[in-house]
Protein backbone atom coordinates (compact mmCIF):
# COMPACT_ATOMS: atom_id res chain seq x y z
CA UNK A 1 0.00 0.00 0.00
CA UNK A 2 2.51 2.25 0.91
CA UNK A 3 4.11 1.75 -2.64
CA UNK A 4 0.83 2.39 -4.05
CA UNK A 5 0.66 6.00 -2.04
CA UNK A 6 3.73 7.06 -3.52
CA UNK A 7 3.42 6.48 -7.32
CA UNK A 8 -0.20 7.51 -7.47
CA UNK A 9 -0.53 10.51 -9.05
CA UNK A 10 -2.00 13.51 -6.79
CA UNK A 11 -2.84 17.06 -6.70
CA UNK A 12 -2.04 18.96 -3.28
CA UNK A 13 -4.39 21.83 -2.45
CA UNK A 14 -3.96 22.68 0.85
CA UNK A 15 -0.23 23.71 1.52
CA UNK A 16 1.07 26.70 3.27
CA UNK A 17 4.34 27.89 1.39
CA UNK A 18 5.47 29.42 4.93
CA UNK A 19 5.02 26.10 6.17
CA UNK A 20 7.09 24.18 4.16
CA UNK A 21 10.06 25.73 5.81
CA UNK A 22 12.28 22.96 7.61
CA UNK A 23 14.42 23.77 10.26
CA UNK A 24 17.90 23.48 8.10
CA UNK A 25 16.59 25.54 5.48
CA UNK A 26 15.21 28.09 8.60
CA UNK A 27 19.10 28.26 9.99
CA UNK A 28 20.48 28.72 6.78
CA UNK A 29 18.42 31.48 5.64
CA UNK A 30 18.72 32.95 9.49
CA UNK A 31 22.56 33.00 8.68
CA UNK A 32 22.78 34.58 5.08
CA UNK A 33 20.15 37.12 6.53
CA UNK A 34 22.09 37.65 9.82
CA UNK A 35 19.23 36.92 11.50
CA UNK A 36 19.04 35.37 15.30
CA UNK A 37 17.37 32.61 16.21
CA UNK A 38 15.72 31.06 19.65
CA UNK A 39 16.51 28.24 19.04
CA UNK A 40 20.65 26.68 19.43
CA UNK A 41 20.51 23.67 16.82
CA UNK A 42 17.60 21.87 14.52
CA UNK A 43 16.91 19.84 17.20
CA UNK A 44 16.05 22.44 19.64
CA UNK A 45 13.69 23.31 16.81
CA UNK A 46 11.74 20.34 16.68
CA UNK A 47 11.97 20.44 19.97
CA UNK A 48 9.58 23.46 20.49
CA UNK A 49 6.90 21.77 17.59
CA UNK A 50 5.09 21.09 20.27
CA UNK A 51 1.25 22.53 19.92
CA UNK A 52 -1.25 22.50 21.67
CA UNK A 53 -3.84 24.16 19.72
CA UNK A 54 -3.84 26.27 16.44
CA UNK A 55 -2.75 29.49 18.40
CA UNK A 56 0.10 27.83 19.76
CA UNK A 57 1.66 26.60 16.31
CA UNK A 58 1.06 30.00 14.82
CA UNK A 59 2.92 32.07 17.42
CA UNK A 60 6.08 30.16 16.69
CA UNK A 61 5.15 29.77 12.63
CA UNK A 62 4.85 33.93 12.36
CA UNK A 63 8.00 34.13 14.26
CA UNK A 64 10.18 31.54 11.72
CA UNK A 65 8.81 33.41 8.68
CA UNK A 66 11.40 36.58 9.99
CA UNK A 67 14.05 34.56 8.47
CA UNK A 68 12.16 35.21 4.75
CA UNK A 69 13.95 38.10 3.60
CA UNK A 70 14.72 38.32 -0.28
CA UNK A 71 13.69 37.07 -3.32
CA UNK A 72 16.04 34.14 -3.60
CA UNK A 73 14.59 32.87 -0.11
CA UNK A 74 11.32 32.36 -1.39
CA UNK A 75 12.46 30.83 -4.34
CA UNK A 76 14.54 28.74 -1.99
CA UNK A 77 11.63 27.49 -0.05
CA UNK A 78 9.14 27.04 -2.78
CA UNK A 79 11.84 25.05 -4.84
CA UNK A 80 12.51 22.90 -1.24
CA UNK A 81 8.30 22.16 -0.94
CA UNK A 82 8.24 21.50 -5.47
CA UNK A 83 11.47 18.79 -4.78
CA UNK A 84 9.68 17.08 -1.95
CA UNK A 85 6.00 17.03 -3.32
CA UNK A 86 7.64 15.21 -6.35
CA UNK A 87 9.20 12.41 -4.56
CA UNK A 88 5.39 12.28 -3.80
CA UNK A 89 4.47 12.33 -7.24
CA UNK A 90 2.61 15.42 -6.81
CA UNK A 91 1.31 16.51 -10.03
CA UNK A 92 -0.43 19.52 -9.53
CA UNK A 93 0.39 21.88 -6.28
CA UNK A 94 -2.50 24.63 -5.70
CA UNK A 95 0.00 26.76 -2.60
CA UNK A 96 -1.11 29.35 -0.40
CA UNK A 97 1.04 32.37 0.51
CA UNK A 98 0.55 34.72 3.18
CA UNK A 99 1.47 38.37 2.25
CA UNK A 100 0.80 40.13 5.38
CA UNK A 101 3.16 37.99 7.24
CA UNK A 102 6.26 39.76 5.21
CA UNK A 103 4.52 43.16 4.06
CA UNK A 104 4.11 43.73 8.24
CA UNK A 105 7.76 43.42 8.55
CA UNK A 106 8.52 45.62 5.38
CA UNK A 107 8.95 43.23 2.60
CA UNK A 108 7.62 44.16 -0.49
CA UNK A 109 4.97 42.28 -1.54
CA UNK A 110 6.63 41.85 -5.52
CA UNK A 111 9.69 40.31 -3.12
CA UNK A 112 7.40 37.50 -1.90
CA UNK A 113 5.46 36.55 -5.45
CA UNK A 114 8.29 36.81 -7.57
CA UNK A 115 10.11 34.67 -5.25
CA UNK A 116 7.35 32.06 -5.13
CA UNK A 117 6.59 32.13 -8.52
CA UNK A 118 9.74 31.81 -10.54
CA UNK A 119 10.01 28.66 -8.17
CA UNK A 120 7.16 27.64 -9.72
CA UNK A 121 7.96 27.91 -13.20
CA UNK A 122 10.85 26.10 -12.62
CA UNK A 123 8.70 23.62 -11.31
CA UNK A 124 6.62 23.27 -14.29
CA UNK A 125 9.61 23.10 -16.73
CA UNK A 126 12.00 20.45 -14.30
CA UNK A 127 9.86 18.67 -12.52
CA UNK A 128 6.56 18.89 -14.86
CA UNK A 129 4.21 19.91 -11.41
CA UNK A 130 1.68 22.47 -12.63
CA UNK A 131 0.78 25.00 -10.19
CA UNK A 132 -1.61 27.87 -8.60
CA UNK A 133 -1.25 30.41 -5.93
CA UNK A 134 -3.65 31.27 -3.20
CA UNK A 135 -3.15 34.43 -1.60
CA UNK A 136 -5.13 33.99 1.96
CA UNK A 137 -5.82 37.31 4.25
CA UNK A 138 -4.84 36.57 7.95
CA UNK A 139 -8.05 36.63 9.64
CA UNK A 140 -6.58 38.02 13.14
CA UNK A 141 -6.08 41.16 10.76
CA UNK A 142 -8.62 43.89 10.36
CA UNK A 143 -10.89 43.68 6.89
CA UNK A 144 -9.54 46.90 5.91
CA UNK A 145 -5.85 45.23 6.07
CA UNK A 146 -7.01 42.42 4.22
CA UNK A 147 -8.51 44.93 1.31
CA UNK A 148 -5.60 47.14 1.55
CA UNK A 149 -3.77 43.65 0.20
CA UNK A 150 -6.18 42.36 -2.12
CA UNK A 151 -5.49 46.12 -3.88
CA UNK A 152 -1.61 45.57 -4.17
CA UNK A 153 -2.45 42.14 -5.30
CA UNK A 154 -4.53 43.76 -8.42
CA UNK A 155 -1.88 44.36 -10.87
CA UNK A 156 -0.73 40.42 -10.42
CA UNK A 157 -3.56 39.29 -10.82
CA UNK A 158 -3.08 36.74 -13.48
CA UNK A 159 -0.71 34.59 -11.24
CA UNK A 160 -2.74 34.55 -8.78
CA UNK A 161 -5.71 32.01 -9.33
CA UNK A 162 -7.90 33.04 -5.57
CA UNK A 163 -7.85 34.77 -1.98
CA UNK A 164 -8.26 32.83 1.25
CA UNK A 165 -8.77 33.08 4.92
CA UNK A 166 -6.54 31.48 7.41
CA UNK A 167 -4.52 31.94 10.93
CA UNK A 168 -6.68 32.27 14.05
CA UNK A 169 -10.61 30.98 13.78
CA UNK A 170 -12.26 31.14 16.74
CA UNK A 171 -13.60 34.77 17.23
CA UNK A 172 -12.83 35.61 13.18
CA UNK A 173 -15.89 34.58 11.22
CA UNK A 174 -15.77 34.80 7.37
CA UNK A 175 -18.43 37.07 7.68
CA UNK A 176 -15.71 39.77 9.02
CA UNK A 177 -14.63 39.44 5.21
CA UNK A 178 -17.68 39.98 3.07
CA UNK A 179 -16.40 43.29 1.44
CA UNK A 180 -13.15 42.15 0.81
CA UNK A 181 -14.24 38.71 -0.66
CA UNK A 182 -17.32 40.71 -2.32
CA UNK A 183 -14.49 42.68 -4.41
CA UNK A 184 -12.21 40.08 -5.07
CA UNK A 185 -14.86 37.60 -6.60
CA UNK A 186 -15.81 41.23 -8.82
CA UNK A 187 -12.07 41.30 -9.39
CA UNK A 188 -11.91 37.98 -11.01
CA UNK A 189 -10.66 35.86 -8.15
CA UNK A 190 -11.77 32.54 -7.06
CA UNK A 191 -12.54 32.19 -3.26
CA UNK A 192 -11.57 30.06 -0.84
CA UNK A 193 -11.59 29.94 3.34
CA UNK A 194 -10.58 28.00 6.38
CA UNK A 195 -13.93 27.20 7.65
CA UNK A 196 -14.42 24.38 10.29
CA UNK A 197 -10.95 23.50 11.76
CA UNK A 198 -11.33 24.38 14.79
CA UNK A 199 -14.46 26.90 14.11
CA UNK A 200 -18.25 25.54 14.34
CA UNK A 201 -20.07 24.76 11.29
CA UNK A 202 -21.85 28.07 11.09
CA UNK A 203 -18.98 29.47 9.97
CA UNK A 204 -18.20 26.68 7.06
CA UNK A 205 -21.90 27.86 6.54
CA UNK A 206 -21.05 31.26 6.23
CA UNK A 207 -17.73 30.53 4.27
CA UNK A 208 -20.24 29.01 1.69
CA UNK A 209 -22.98 31.38 1.55
CA UNK A 210 -21.25 34.88 2.62
CA UNK A 211 -17.47 34.25 0.91
CA UNK A 212 -18.77 32.31 -1.79
CA UNK A 213 -16.07 29.83 -1.66
CA UNK A 214 -15.27 27.09 -4.07
CA UNK A 215 -13.57 24.81 -1.13
CA UNK A 216 -13.45 24.76 2.22
CA UNK A 217 -10.20 24.19 3.68
CA UNK A 218 -10.50 21.68 6.50
CA UNK A 219 -13.87 21.78 6.89
CA UNK A 220 -13.90 18.41 9.71
CA UNK A 221 -16.02 20.05 12.20
CA UNK A 222 -18.94 19.76 9.37
CA UNK A 223 -19.73 16.33 10.41
CA UNK A 224 -21.12 17.69 13.64
CA UNK A 225 -24.35 19.16 11.18
CA UNK A 226 -26.05 16.46 9.85
CA UNK A 227 -28.09 19.29 7.60
CA UNK A 228 -24.33 21.04 6.43
CA UNK A 229 -23.17 17.61 5.73
CA UNK A 230 -26.62 17.07 2.92
CA UNK A 231 -25.15 20.29 1.84
CA UNK A 232 -21.40 19.59 1.26
CA UNK A 233 -22.19 16.57 0.04
CA UNK A 234 -24.93 17.74 -2.51
CA UNK A 235 -23.38 20.05 -3.97
CA UNK A 236 -19.46 18.64 -4.20
CA UNK A 237 -17.89 20.94 -2.10
CA UNK A 238 -14.35 20.13 -2.18
CA UNK A 239 -13.24 19.73 1.26
CA UNK A 240 -9.01 19.83 1.91
CA UNK A 241 -8.51 17.79 4.52
CA UNK A 242 -4.91 17.78 6.59
CA UNK A 243 -5.02 14.85 8.88
CA UNK A 244 -1.56 15.18 10.49
CA UNK A 245 -1.79 19.12 11.38
CA UNK A 246 -5.50 17.76 13.01
CA UNK A 247 -3.80 15.81 15.20
CA UNK A 248 -0.89 17.88 15.81
CA UNK A 249 -3.08 20.78 16.83
CA UNK A 250 -5.38 18.43 19.18
CA UNK A 251 -8.29 18.79 16.74
CA UNK A 252 -8.45 14.88 17.06
CA UNK A 253 -6.37 13.35 19.78
CA UNK A 254 -5.38 10.17 17.54
CA UNK A 255 -5.49 9.68 14.10
CA UNK A 256 -7.73 6.66 14.84
CA UNK A 257 -10.69 9.36 15.80
CA UNK A 258 -10.58 11.43 12.78
CA UNK A 259 -13.09 11.75 10.46
CA UNK A 260 -11.72 11.25 7.09
CA UNK A 261 -12.91 7.71 6.43
CA UNK A 262 -16.94 8.66 7.60
CA UNK A 263 -16.60 12.06 5.55
CA UNK A 264 -15.72 9.59 2.32
CA UNK A 265 -18.82 7.18 3.28
CA UNK A 266 -20.99 9.77 3.76
CA UNK A 267 -20.22 11.05 0.27
CA UNK A 268 -18.39 14.01 0.60
CA UNK A 269 -15.41 15.18 -1.73
CA UNK A 270 -12.48 15.17 0.52
CA UNK A 271 -8.77 15.74 -0.29
CA UNK A 272 -5.68 14.71 1.79
CA UNK A 273 -3.15 17.13 2.58
CA UNK A 274 -0.33 18.06 4.33
CA UNK A 275 -1.23 21.92 5.21
CA UNK A 276 2.74 22.60 7.20
CA UNK A 277 4.56 19.91 6.62
CA UNK A 278 7.90 21.46 8.11
CA UNK A 279 5.84 21.73 11.39
CA UNK A 280 3.17 18.51 11.27
CA UNK A 281 5.16 15.87 11.06
CA UNK A 282 4.88 14.70 7.29
CA UNK A 283 4.44 15.66 3.81
CA UNK A 284 1.39 14.66 1.20
CA UNK A 285 2.45 10.74 1.07
CA UNK A 286 3.09 10.62 4.46
CA UNK A 287 -0.52 11.97 5.06
CA UNK A 288 -2.37 9.27 3.30
CA UNK A 289 0.03 6.76 4.60
CA UNK A 290 -1.33 8.17 8.08
CA UNK A 291 -5.18 7.97 7.19
CA UNK A 292 -4.95 5.01 5.29
CA UNK A 293 -3.23 2.58 8.47
CA UNK A 294 -4.97 4.23 10.99
CA UNK A 295 -8.00 4.17 9.42
CA UNK A 296 -8.03 1.10 7.94
CA UNK A 297 -8.81 2.55 4.00
CA UNK A 298 -9.68 0.87 1.83
CA UNK A 299 -7.07 0.58 -1.98
CA UNK A 300 -10.56 2.03 -3.77
CA UNK A 301 -10.85 4.75 -1.07
CA UNK A 302 -7.05 5.54 -1.31
CA UNK A 303 -7.83 5.94 -5.31
CA UNK A 304 -10.78 8.08 -4.54
CA UNK A 305 -8.92 10.62 -2.49
CA UNK A 306 -6.47 11.26 -5.64
CA UNK A 307 -9.26 11.10 -8.16
CA UNK A 308 -10.98 14.03 -5.83
CA UNK A 309 -7.90 16.12 -5.67
CA UNK A 310 -7.72 16.19 -9.21
CA UNK A 311 -11.93 16.81 -9.52
CA UNK A 312 -11.03 19.63 -6.79
CA UNK A 313 -8.28 21.36 -8.47
CA UNK A 314 -8.80 24.67 -9.80
CA UNK A 315 -7.54 23.87 -13.83
CA UNK A 316 -9.53 23.34 -16.48
CA UNK A 317 -11.07 19.90 -17.68
CA UNK A 318 -8.06 19.60 -20.34
CA UNK A 319 -5.70 20.44 -18.23
CA UNK A 320 -6.91 17.53 -15.58
CA UNK A 321 -7.20 15.02 -18.28
CA UNK A 322 -3.50 15.09 -18.80
CA UNK A 323 -2.48 15.09 -15.19
CA UNK A 324 -4.52 11.79 -14.27
C1 LIG B 1 -2.64 27.22 9.30
CL1 LIG B 1 -3.26 24.76 10.17
C2 LIG B 1 -3.62 26.41 9.84
N1 LIG B 1 -4.82 26.92 10.18
C3 LIG B 1 -5.05 28.21 9.98
N2 LIG B 1 -4.15 29.04 9.45
C4 LIG B 1 -2.96 28.55 9.10
N3 LIG B 1 -1.88 29.14 8.57
C5 LIG B 1 -0.94 28.22 8.44
N4 LIG B 1 -1.38 27.05 8.88
ZN1 LIG C 1 -4.15 25.51 6.41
Amino acid sequence: MDDLIRRLPKAELHLHIEGSLEPELMFELAGRNGIALPYNSVDDVKAAYQFTNLQSFLDIYYQAAAVLQTEQDFFDLTWAYLKRAAEDNVRHAEIFFDPQTHTARGIDFETVLEGITSALQAGERELGISSRLIMCFLRHLSAKEAMTTLQQALPHRQQIVAVGLDSSEVGHPPSKFREVFDEARRQGFLTVAHAGEEGPPEYIREALDLLHAARIDHGVRCMENADLVSRLRDEQIPLTVCPLSNVRLCVFERIEDHPLRRMLEAGLCVTVNSDDPAYFGGYIGENFAAVTRGLELSREQVLQLARNSFAAAFVDEKRKAELI
